[in-house]
């Protein structure tokens, strides 16, 4: 995505207010499918110096406003001869709303710093190009890898037709993600779950396997964050012989099996049945339904077939110091060479209290 011809070099500041843009767009984070979480906040003043934030808004759900939009409202008249600092292209379309490139020049802004070009083929550089054409000074790539992974489940809908796909578990030092017994106690510390409970809460659907679901019965909702809602839950259950009274399934929650699985019992309890004959397919009818993100938190089997077909897109690990000496591997393979080894992008390591959280990207964005 090489910016269009014509646009400005970044300025000191920019980072700065494009942080906070994140932070706005941030707010919308698991609300907005299909929809990108995108964040505007608009700023008077030499933004390199005293420059005051006079407007913020972010994108709540689509067929609500954008994120220029709640801006500028919160702006008003400031607006007139300030910069507006936009996580996303301003669109140029129209869809359900106007093209917010049009609001931002009605509004007086003059200068325009985006984050991300919009993949969007409706979009895709004719919001920066309208934008210039009404004599605004537009600047392109601040932030832009922070602002593209916030969108990763918008750019992987758009561009791939399949939700990003993030593999969660947690491991002993050893490598262990339950002890043989399978009597499942947790392997990581209330920190590392806080942040589960977030990541649920931030992403479209939750996926675990129908081994899980039996060994588990997990809920699989968000508890403990405030204003949190809960993911949708997926369960891959090819042969349909899981519990039909399990947890998991409250409303909404999601059956994939199978072409010909017997699924009666689950129909009849009122599930909703996906068929597919292979991941792939599962992931395009996910799409289908408008989710762009899921979350997948286990078991080994399920995070094996994923991975074995190339299909996780990030990994989110927590490693906790502490050793079973025996037990489930987070996957059961199949084995590659060393030299085969899949190595993570972007590669970030964060201490949780007694834990150790490594993510990193198995594909671009
Ligand atoms: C922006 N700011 O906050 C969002 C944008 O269906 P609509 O009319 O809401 O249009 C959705 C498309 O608009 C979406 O696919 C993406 O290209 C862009 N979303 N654009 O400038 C926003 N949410
Ligand atoms: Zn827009």
């Amino acid at each position: 995505n090489a910016p269009p011809a014509g646009v400005a070099a970044a300025l000191p500041g920019d980072e700065r207010f494009m942080t906070l843009a994140l932070t706005e767009a941030a707010r919308g984070l698991g609300r907005t499918a299909p929809n990108p979480p995108v964040g505007c906040v608009i700023v008077q003043g030499n933004t390199d110096q005293d420059g005051e934030v006079v407007g913020r808004g972010f994108h709540p759900r689509a067929g609500e406003p954008h994120a220029e939009v709640f801006a500028l409202r919160d702006a008003s008249e400031r607006a007139r001869g300030g910069t507006a600092y936009v996580t996303l292209e301003p669109c140029s379309h129209h869809g359900r709303t106007p093209p917010c490139a049009d609001a931002l020049s009605a509004a007086g802004v003059r200068r325009v710093v985006v984050a991300a070009l919009d993949p969007n083929p409706l979009v895709a550089g004719r919001g920066v190009q309208r934008l210039r054409d009404a004599g605004i000074e537009v600047t392109v790539g601040v932030l832009e890898p922070e602002a593209a992974r916030q969108q990763a489940g918008f750019r992987s809908l758009i561009v791939r037709g399949r939700p990003w796909v993030v593999a969660k578990y947690a491991m002993t030092l050893d490598g262990k993600v339950a002890a043989l017994n399978e009597s499942n106690g947790a392997v990581s510390g209330p920190q590392a779950r806080e942040r589960t409970m977030r990541w649920r809460d931030e992403l479209d659907a939750i996926a675990v396997g129908s081994g899980t679901l039996g060994l588990d019965d997990p809920a699989l909702t968000t508890r403990g964050v405030p204003g949190g809602r809960d993911p949708r839950p997926v369960v891959f259950d090819r042969r349909a012989t899981s519990n039909p009274r399990a947890r998991a399934w409250r409303d909404g929650a999601l059956l994939v099996t199978a072409p010909d699985a017997d699924a009666a019992a689950h129909e009849a309890a009122g599930i909703t049945v996906q068929r597919a004959d292979s991941l792939p397919d599962a992931l395009s009818g996910l799409a289908g339904l408008g989710l762009s993100s899921v979350l997948l938190e286990g078991g080994p089997t399920l995070l094996s077939a994923f991975f074995a077909q190339g299909l996780v897109d990030e990994v989110r690990v927590f490693l906790s110091p502490k050793l079973l000496g025996a037990g489930l591997s987070p996957l059961t393979g199949p084995a590659r060479p060393m030299q085969e080894a899949q190595a993570l992008r972007n590669v970030t390591v964060e201490t949780l209290g007694p834990d150790v959280l490594i993510t990193g990207l198995l594909h671009a964005i």
